[in-house]
């Protein structure tokens, strides 16, 4: 997981430091070596604003000192681990409570094509099935095969779906399953909805038209680790909805890692959990410091 960056970011110290040869360094010594670590850092995949932040970060720890070329990777290590905090140390949510206390909740999971929304609803299903009654909303009335998709992780699941036909109006399916929820005094309702591609007007009008009818306890948004620069796009699309947290998928197919600090720092907004493959079992949930223990590993 994270390995470019991840690399990146364990090499920056150890190359600044065989860069400069002065037992004394000051922060025009690292003029250059911070120069090459931005790159770096772009390169694998982390967002102009981003990467600026961190090197602003470690400009204005550097300002007016001269560190001792001896102490210069701890110093580093040190201010990078503090920048990388403040970018990823982001709100909570109790994801059992909150069911609790919004019985049944309705979680709504969104996103561009192929980001993950379906086999991430199976996932979450399959963790929380023990412990809540859930029901499984087949609201991507859209893509062909849908449907079918999200029966199959039902049945491997033992749960239900709500559904229609194909063409039918994914704000009332939702609600069907909402009510469903109600009468049988179930927990949790899981909806998929259509992928959106920003080309898409009227897919996020049909998204609207589900938040306003079915009023969902969690708009959850899904977005691929490979995303790349188009993070930006999906972003600003899903702001003009609204969205409460976040979902990281793929972290595993993804070799470079920038993703996961630019959509903390762009959106500020919880990440809930991090995929990490195709299995049910592939499911971690976001920890700040194990993201950046792991960014920071050797
Ligand atoms: N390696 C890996 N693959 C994943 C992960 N999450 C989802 N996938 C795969 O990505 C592909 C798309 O996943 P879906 O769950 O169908 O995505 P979706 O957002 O529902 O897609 P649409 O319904 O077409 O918009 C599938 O092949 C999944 O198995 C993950 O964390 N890691
Ligand atoms: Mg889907």
């Amino acid at each position: 997981m994270f390995k470019g960056l991840r690399e990146t970011l364990n090499k920056f110290s150890q190359k600044a430091k065989e860069t400069i040869s002065e037992k004394e360094i000051s922060l025009k010594d690292l003029k250059k070596p911070l120069e090459e670590f931005n790159l770096q850092l772009i390169k694998n995949n982390v967002s102009f604003t981003v990467s600026e932040k961190i090197i602003e970060d470690l400009t204005n720890k550097f300002k007016g000192t001269k560190i001792n070329r001896g102490s210069l990777e701890v110093f580093l290590e040190k201010s990078i681990r503090k920048s990388l905090l403040e970018i990823l140390n982001l709100e909570k949510i109790n994801l059992e409570n909150f069911i609790e206390k919004n019985r049944p909740a309705l979680f709504l999971f969104m996103g561009f094509n192929g980001s993950g929304k379906t086999t991430t609803i199976a996932k979450i299903a399959k963790k929380f099935k023990d412990r809540f009654k859930i029901v499984l909303a087949a609201g991507d009335t859209f893509r062909a095969a849908s449907i079918e998709q999200l029966e199959e992780h039902a049945e491997n699941l033992g749960l239900k779906v709500i559904k229609q036909t194909y063409g039918a109006d994914a704000a009332a399916v939702i609600f069907d399953a909402k009510k469903h929820a109600e009468t049988e005094n179930l927990d949790l309702i899981l909806a998929d909805t259509a992928g959106r591609a920003h080309t898409n007007i009227n897919l996020i009008g049909e998204l609207e038209k589900i938040i306003r009818v079915n009023k969902p306890d969690l708009k959850i948004l899904l977005v691929d680790s490979l995303v790349g620069n188009d993070i930006l796009n999906q972003i600003e699309v899903y702001e003009k909805i609204g969205f409460d947290c976040t979902i990281l998928t793929k972290t595993d197919v993804d070799t470079r890692g920038g993703t996961i600090l630019n959509l903390a720092y762009l959106t500020k907004k919880p990440i809930l959990y991090l995929g990490t493959g195709q299995d049910y079992k592939n499911i971690e949930e976001f920890s700040a410091e194990k993201v950046i223990n792991l960014l920071l590993s050797s």
